[in-house]
């Protein structure tokens, strides 16, 4: 069971997932999408759900599906009894309210579920504020075309701002003076972070980061070779928060190594931005370990994605591959998948079951020194 309170409270909640192919959608492997999504939702707590997938030519400014599919959509919602939908892709303001008129019921989009995955997964106190500045950012984006009720006069005795400021202005004082004050919070989080960062640059300490696709098992090779015990769950976004620790192979200091959140495919913007402080410790990092869960059918494309994402953060350094999870497929077919992935770059081949099978990673971390250490 996940984590925190969803999965309980929603108990008995019949949802309709509905899975977009549509033009501004780039994802250039659809199945992985789309299971992705499926993904997503479980881990948001979703258990009785009907898949519906509907390809899109183009997108309807008001109701984002044409008219035909959101028809048969309609159809299928009221065979299927949901209480509540839940789209794969980004719905416009105004979508998302006249959907919300047509069938009555909360519907999410993909940035709804995410940050309601995010919400959950939040522990310390940097990832929860983090979290908190996205949800509000994101209800701003929201405020921006909502109904006429709100354009009406606010100004109650006692309200600050007072007579002529509309409920909108109001609501939206309130939500910058909230992200003004999360903000202040964050900085000063960062600033500790920044002033260890700056003793470790000082003092030339070699840093590595694991970074990968969500579930790949980032926490778990970073809890087996530090012997810790950070969060690893088979679920989306077990990690939010970056966690560093000191890495010893045979008891002589490597350096440091962090573990990060993952990433998944068309993340929305605005959370990328949300992590962009736990994420700008990559930006120092001397190596990058990119953990690919090489028994996942969609392997191929979980290294596009963190390439992708990487390319986005203006993130280039060194790498090594770490295929994981190789204990979940047989010899022939790990040996296939390996040798497809030739070109690629440097790789090793490791599972977390066993101490031992983390060799091939042990080995190569004993000898490699940072760029700067090289002669
Ligand atoms: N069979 C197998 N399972 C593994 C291996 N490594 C990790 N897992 C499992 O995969 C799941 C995800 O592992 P995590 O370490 O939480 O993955 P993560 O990349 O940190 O995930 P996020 O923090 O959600 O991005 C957990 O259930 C782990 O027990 C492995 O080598 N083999
Ligand atoms: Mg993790």
């Amino acid at each position: 069971m996940a984590k925190g309170g969803l999965i309980d409270t929603r108990f008995h909640i019949k949802t309709l997932l509905v899975g977009v192919q549509s033009p501004h959608n780039k994802t250039s492997d659809i199945d992985s999408y789309y299971q992705e999504f499926v993904n997503l939702a479980k881990t948001y707590g979703v258990t009785d759900y009907d898949l519906h997938l509907v390809k899109l030519r183009d997108i309807d400014s008001k109701y984002f599906f044409t008219k035909g599919k959101l028809h048969d959509l309609k159809e299928i919602f009221d065979q299927s009894k949901a209480e509540e939908i839940i789209i794969s892709d980004q719905l416009a303001n105004q979508q998302e309210r006249n959907l919300q008129d047509i069938f009555d019921c909360p519907i999410l989009d993909r940035t709804r579920l995410i940050l309601a995955i995010f919400e959950k997964s939040a522990v310390t106190a940097e990832g929860k504020t983090q979290v908190e500045i996205a949800k509000l950012n994101f209800e701003k984006t929201r405020l921006a075309g909502k109904g006429i009720h709100l354009e009406q006069q606010a100004g109650a005795i006692g309200v600050r701002g007072g007579p002529g400021e509309t409920l909108k202005e109001k609501t939206l004082r309130y939500i910058n003076k909230n992200i003004h004050t999360l903000k202040q919070k964050l900085e000063k989080i960062e600033r500790s972070r920044e002033s260890q960062r700056k003793q470790r640059l000082n003092q030339k300490v070699p840093h590595i980061c694991l970074v990968g696709y969500t579930n790949a098992g980032k926490s778990s090779i970073l809890n087996a070779l530090t012997h810790s015990d950070v969060l690893a769950k088979d679920q989306l976004f077990a990690t939010l928060d970056s966690t560093t620790r000191q890495l010893f192979i045979k008891d002589t200091k490597v350096g440091v190594i962090s573990d990060t959140v993952g990433f998944i495919q068309n993340l929305p913007h605005q959370l990328i931005d949300a992590f962009k402080s736990t994420l700008a410790e990559l930006q120092y990092a001397d190596l990058l370990l990119i953990v690919i869960d090489i028994a996942d059918s969609n392997w191929k494309s979980h290294i596009n994605t963190v390439l992708e994402t990487l390319e986005d953060l203006d993130v280039e350094k060194e790498a090594l591959f770490v295929f994981n999870k190789s204990d979940k497929l047989e010899s022939e077919e790990l040996q296939k998948r390996v040798s497809e992935f030739g070109f690629f770059g440097q790789y090793v081949v490791v599972n977390t079951l066993e101490k031992e099978n983390l060799a091939p990673l042990k080995k190569y971390l004993a000898t490699w020194r940072p760029k700067r250490d090289r002669s």
